[in-house]
């Protein structure tokens, strides 16, 4: 476990921020803390009926490696402006802490894990509003910090959030497992670049990850990584114990035991106790040493059960050696802890590498529950069994700076959106051109609109369209820097001059760090009380890439805007890499993320008016826009307020079909020349052919999924879906051909909504280069195949 971290001795503040009283309330809530949390679980898995026999699970060895940490930071450090991320095994630990704190009932508490109660994982939207990150999926939940650091930052230098209220801290406590996770040094990386601040990772390194015990020195690979991206690292290794145990003669020779002893040795005789360490010690600790006999006497001078608290004391464990590593802090910059800590410490699973799902037996609860001192019955009393004036504990956690936060969730002014957004008219234009100019119309014409939105791209800035944005906007960058092009009069379109007033965040080419740059930026009035419209941009295949941190934004229910663009095999010459295929499916399935596809501008000018409302309703969300950069020609009309709503609501007849239409053709997207091109020729084989365009597959098939539901519950109120609507005109045994540059499934469902049948044309293998007609003819999504599709129908064997 080699080699040594800061000693105790190395005092930064002139004054300690706690006294010995603070640490004597802190260790006894500590053990409120341990004991809460450990029964919570036994009494989810134990205590609790199990109807369906599914294991319920919890991790009370992930919980016990962290107490001393979060206990030392809720009720001692944090402050009303600091936001933090709980690693997720962690979860029963911050819910008896806010338990402790009143901010969480008992009643949840008992219902951890099941319906409605406590959730597994620290959730923002499942649980109370006291978690500011939901953490589950291991990495995420400590790169988000990093982000919202930076979003900070972005709402003080622009003067959106006060100033004279003091930065709170970012602060997330990791799992040393979390670091295998590629996001983590993506976000490392990024965040470098931006120069945050602020900014606190507190790994908890108990050398244990789910199936086993870590490598050798690993924090020492962890500390030059965090200090090559600018951070300072903090590592605690000893507890007060262990530090006064070295001082007295044949300490230097126990402390190179602990030095020198391999990582699954050390658990293991954690796990062991007190005569395993005795024998392992002086087995390894050679009888040549010349204070071995030093050695011998410190041995004989513990019992058993006081050698096993001296060698599990690690810094983690000790209140004191946690504090004084949090008092060291006194700058802004970011900083890394490592704390060494022993999974499952205090509890019969300690050390054991099997023990990261593994429960205490009741037999162990039992013991355990006596050597607290917890009375049975009065096992979810806040302070049973406490060996500190009950009063006294009080009157501390009421002064711990982190209980004066009131507002758990902050407020802003809603960002006025005009009644429509304006459009340069275009004979010919894509939709992405069209995003481009849209959002160069807001840039320009200024105001509060033009103020909040903020965008961000993984290096695909200029192909995304975002240029003529970022050109009137600038780049965000906490220092002023001039673009050297520019200076030196080399033409260029793009000027990139970057400054604390910039609204464009320019990433890395990681897809991870957008979203998760998003998720921040689309909290932001939440956690920080600033309302933003955060924009961001990426080509459609790669959101496959940071998949799991958009659904972990889209868990948190951030509100953002993403514009995926180009899309599809449309994307012709570019090849099978970069078409995507399935991201319509990606779109209909992610809750929280509302998707459209558009063909013409003008659809997309109102879709991202409705965008910028629905991102600011209550019950809104986020919103994902599948662009295209294939010119279209486009629909000479003035939009009326019917249509306009048919669009945001996700489709509209653009050729109406008579009343008992036997065929309609359905499309989105791109293919809408495609489309109508068929249309005009089938026309004449089936009158009164109806032509639906289909802006959001998502929207119809989801809003007419909820409606079953609850018509099931008998709670529709005899509403009609939109969908149904719009096919309420087709003959019972119409039929229709529906067409999209992506997955056939987005828009196949359709047919069971009134009973028709449908023939699904689309994209549903790997694409490859070619013109866009090549592919559109490959993958039978031209207007020809259209017209075969249609001609096909009829002959489909009626069932007998
Ligand atoms: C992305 C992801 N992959 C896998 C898991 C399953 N998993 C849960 S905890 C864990 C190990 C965590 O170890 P560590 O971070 O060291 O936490 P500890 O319990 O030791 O504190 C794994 C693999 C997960 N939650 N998320
Ligand atoms: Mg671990």
């Amino acid at each position: 476990m080699a080699p040594d971290g800061p000693t105790m001795d190395l005092p930064t503040r002139p004054t300690p921020s706690y006294s010995d009283e603070d640490i004597r309330m802190l260790e006894a809530l500590e053990r409120r803390v341990r004991w809460l949390s450990t029964w919570t679980i036994h009494n989810a898995n134990h205590l609790r009926d199990n109807p369906d026999g599914v294991k319920v699970g919890g991790h009370q060895s992930s919980c016990a490696s962290i107490n001393t940490i979060m206990t030392a930071l809720y009720f001692h450090v944090l402050t009303e402006h600091d936001r933090i991320a709980v690693k997720p095994h962690g979860s029963p630990v911050m819910h008896a802490i806010q338990y402790l704190l009143g901010n969480q009932t008992q009643e949840r508490l008992k219902d951890f894990r099941g319906y409605g109660g406590a959730q597994s994982y620290p959730s923002r939207t499942k649980d109370n509003e006291t978690v500011d990150f939901s953490t589950g999926s291991v990495g995420l939940g400590a790169a988000v910090t990093n982000f919202a650091a930076l979003t900070q930052d972005y709402l003080r230098m622009k003067g959106i959030t006060p100033t004279e209220r003091p930065p709170g801290r970012m602060m997330a406590i990791v799992g040393d497992a979390e670091l295998d996770e590629g996001n983590i040094y993506e976000c490392l990386m990024d965040t470098w670049k931006h120069d945050i601040r602020n900014c606190w990772w507190i790994i908890d390194y108990n050398r244990q990850s789910l199936d086993g015990v870590v490598n050798e020195h690993l924090f020492r690979v962890i500390g030059r990584m965090f200090r090559s991206v600018g951070w300072n690292v903090i590592t605690v290794k000893y507890g007060r114990k262990q530090m006064d145990a070295f001082k007295k003669p044949g300490g230097r020779l126990l402390k190179k035991f602990i030095n020198e002893c391999p990582n699954d040795v050390y658990s293991a005789l954690a796990f062991q106790g007190g005569s395993a360490w005795r024998r392992q010690i002086l087995e390894d600790i050679s009888a040549g040493e010349e204070d071995i006999g030093e050695l011998h006497d410190l041995l004989n001078s513990y019992s058993d059960d006081e050698l096993h608290a001296v060698m599990t004391n690690l810094g983690g464990h000790s209140m004191e050696a946690v504090l004084h590593a949090f008092d060291q802090v006194t700058d802004d910059r970011p900083t890394c802890f490592i704390f060494y800590t022993i999974k499952g410490f205090g509890l019969p699973l300690m050390g054991h590498k099997d023990n990261h799902a593994g429960l205490m037996t009741p037999d162990q609860m039992a013991a355990f529950q006596q050597a607290e001192g917890v009375r049975e019955g009065r096992e979810w009393e806040p302070f049973e069994g406490l060996d500190v004036p009950e009063a006294q504990v009080r009157t501390f956690m009421q002064k711990a700076p982190y209980a004066s936060r009131k507002a758990f969730r902050m407020h802003d002014q809603r960002i006025p959106v005009p009644d429509a957004l304006t459009l340069p008219a275009q004979e010919r234009t894509s939709t992405q051109e069209a995003f481009g100019r849209i959002l160069n119309e807001i840039a320009r014409a200024g105001g509060l609109l033009a103020e909040r939105i903020v965008t961000t791209s993984p290096d695909v800035t200029v192909s995304t369209n975002l240029g003529p944005w970022v050109n009137q906007r600038g780049l965000f960058g906490r220092h002023q820097k001039e673009d050297a092009f520019r200076e030196r009069k080399v033409p260029s379109a793009q000027k990139w001059n970057r400054s604390p007033k910039g609204q464009h965040i320019e990433l890395g080419i990681a897809e991870n760090d957008l979203f998760l740059n998003l998720a921040a930026l689309g909290l932001s009035e939440s956690l920080f009380g600033g309302r933003l419209l955060p924009i961001g941009t990426l080509y459609d295949p790669f959101i496959a890439r940071g998949l799991d941190s958009l659904n972990y934004a889209c868990y948190m229910d951030a509100r953002f805007m993403l514009v995926a663009t180009p899309s599809g095999v449309t994307l012709a010459p570019e090849g099978g890499a970069h078409q995507s295929i399935s991201t319509p499916l990606i779109g209909m399935g992610q809750p929280g993320l509302l998707s459209f596809e558009p063909s013409f501008a003008d659809e997309l000018a109102e879709i991202m008016r409705f965008g910028f409302e629905y991102m600011q309703e209550e019950d809104g969300g986020s919103v994902y826009l599948r662009l295209s950069t294939r010119p279209v020609q486009q629909v000479q009309r003035e939009l009326d307020a019917e249509t306009k709503r048919h669009i945001t609501k996700g489709g509209y007849w653009l050729r109406e079909p008579k009343r008992g239409a036997t065929f309609a053709i359905v499309y989105t997207g791109a293919v809408a020349q495609q489309a109508l091109e068929a249309f005009d020729i089938l026309e004449e084989r089936f009158p009164g052919a109806g032509l639906l365009a289909v802006t959001s597959a998502d929207r119809l098939y989801n809003d007419w999924q909820a409606l079953e539901r609850a018509r099931i519950k008998g709670t529709d109120g005899g509403a009609m879906a939109h969908i149904e609507d719009l096919l309420e005109p087709l003959a019972s045994n119409a039929r229709f051909c529906t067409v999209i540059d992506g997955h056939p499934a987005a828009l196949a469902w359709m047919g069971a909504v009134r009973g028709h049948s449908v023939a699904p044309l689309g994209v549903d293998h790997f694409g490859q280069t070619g013109t866009p007609s090549d592919l559109y003819d490959h993958f039978a999504i031209d207007a020809q195949s259209i017209e075969k599709a249609a001609e096909r129908m009829p002959k489909v064997p009626k069932q007998v």
